[in-house]
């Protein structure tokens, strides 16, 4: 991989932040953009603006044809097995609350229950929690063990408690740990209990392929994996797709429709309505056409290179204290000093134009569970460099020094 010119895709890196080189290593909050994706958005405006599905006029049917054509390559990506099973959505949070609103709707009853893990972002509790109040049914959680990893020696017990959906993340955004998602599937369809995937933090970082998974749902965002925000992708095998009731009402998301009734579109249109993301679904797919060109397993192993050094370099500090030590990890590092505020150091590196992210990283309970009020956290992608990890960790030095003088 040569990160010299692959840095050069990227305009927003070559700047000065408080004047210093900006170093970003907050990839899992979200990515940066490279040159032909923010290209992609401006043609669009440029050539073929229009609404969709609408209009008998040329630049209509362009526009129409560019944002089908970008379904397949998403299709492609994830391999699925067909297009009506790509469902274009806001992003990882609205795709989760879709399958809450209408699958768990549809098929959680008093007594039920949902089960997620311990490590979830609030987008992946916080809907579940709600219906199941709203129900009377369960929040089921599986726990953790002290490096990071899914405790997974009651699983069975707890997939035997009537669960109706498994929610699970692939990747977790504060400990970096993959979790052993294919195993969980298998467990979980031999007791016919479906599961959604939450992508959001793996999709940039692993193949995906939801054939091979036999996952129900997967979701993820385009901005965490180097396209617009406002964009997101919700996989359901066909079968549970037109199982489902809409999720919301209006344009596009019909046939045919009369003041007495209504009838819906068929999949993936009928969770699609109103007026969709064009630019974000064009610039979705030349984002994986981008990673596509670098290689996704080539993206693997360089990350896993500076994750690896990072975690090296940042364990000769003294008092460091890591969060999320898995066997299995992507590259984010979360981690802490005695005595010394997260947010401090953040602000530190911040003044040496280092990003990193701090703070609770929306997952209040896992904070809980380890005891914090919130980590530092670096993410890494494949534009960052082993320089800026030096650097990065001269600064976390640096600031360590101050705050404990
Ligand atoms: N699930 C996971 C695992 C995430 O990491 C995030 C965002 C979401 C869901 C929600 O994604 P959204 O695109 O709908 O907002 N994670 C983070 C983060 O770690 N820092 O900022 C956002």
């Amino acid at each position: 991989m040569n990160v010299t010119s692959i840095r050069n895709d990227f305009p927003i890196l070559n700047q000065t932040i408080n004047g210093k080189p900006l170093i970003y290593l907050d990839n899992a909050a979200t990515t940066q953009k490279p040159q032909v994706v923010i290209d992609r958005i401006s043609d669009y405006y440029k050539t073929i603006n229009s609404n969709v599905h609408r209009g008998v006029h040329t630049l209509s049917q362009r526009a129409t044809e560019a944002m089908e054509n970008a379904r397949i390559t998403v299709q492609k990506f994830i391999n699925a097995k067909e297009h009506r099973e790509i469902v274009f959505t806001k992003g990882t949070t609205e795709s989760i609350n879709l399958v809450a609103q209408t699958f768990a709707q549809q098929f959680l009853n008093e007594g039920d229950s949902i089960l997620i893990s311990a490590v979830e972002h609030h987008a992946n509790i916080v809907p579940w929690q709600q219906l199941c109040k709203q129900k009377k049914a369960n929040l089921l959680v599986i726990p953790i063990l002290e490096n990071g990893e899914l405790d997974l020696s009651n699983v069975d017990e707890l997939l035997s408690k009537n669960v109706t959906l498994l929610a699970i993340s692939h990747i977790s955004n504060v400990l970096g740990t993959i979790n052993p998602i294919e195993l969980l599937i298998e467990k979980a369809h031999k007791k016919n209990i479906p599961v959604l995937i939450d992508a959001a933090q793996s999709v940039a970082h692993e193949t995906i392929d939801v054939q091979k998974l036999d996952c129900d749902f997967l979701v993820f965002s385009g901005h965490k994996m180097y396209a617009p925000m406002g964009i997101g992708v919700l996989y359901g095998k066909t079968d549970w797709l037109n199982k489902l009731p809409p999720y919301q009402f209006g344009g596009e998301m019909i046939l045919e429709v009369r003041f007495e009734e209504t009838i819906f579109n068929e999949l993936p249109f009928k969770f699609e309505t109103g007026t969709p993301n064009v630019e974000g679904i064009l610039g979705l797919e030349t984002a994986i056409h981008y990673l596509q060109k670098i290689g996704l397993k080539q993206i693997a192993e360089y990350e896993h290179k500076l994750l690896t050094y990072a975690t090296q370099k940042l364990n000769e500090l003294s008092g460091i204290i890591f969060h999320g030590i898995a066997k299995h990890k992507s590259a984010v590092l979360s981690f802490n000093f005695q005595g010394i505020h997260n947010s401090d150091i953040g602000a530190i590196l911040d003044q040496l134009g280092i990003a990193v992210r701090t703070g609770h990283h929306c997952a209040q309970p896992l904070m809980e569970n380890l005891c914090v009020p919130g980590t530092v956290r670096a993410s890494f992608a494949f534009y960052n460099t082993k320089e800026e990890i030096d650097m990065f960790i001269e600064g976390v030095k640096m600031a360590k020094k101050m705050l404990t003088m």
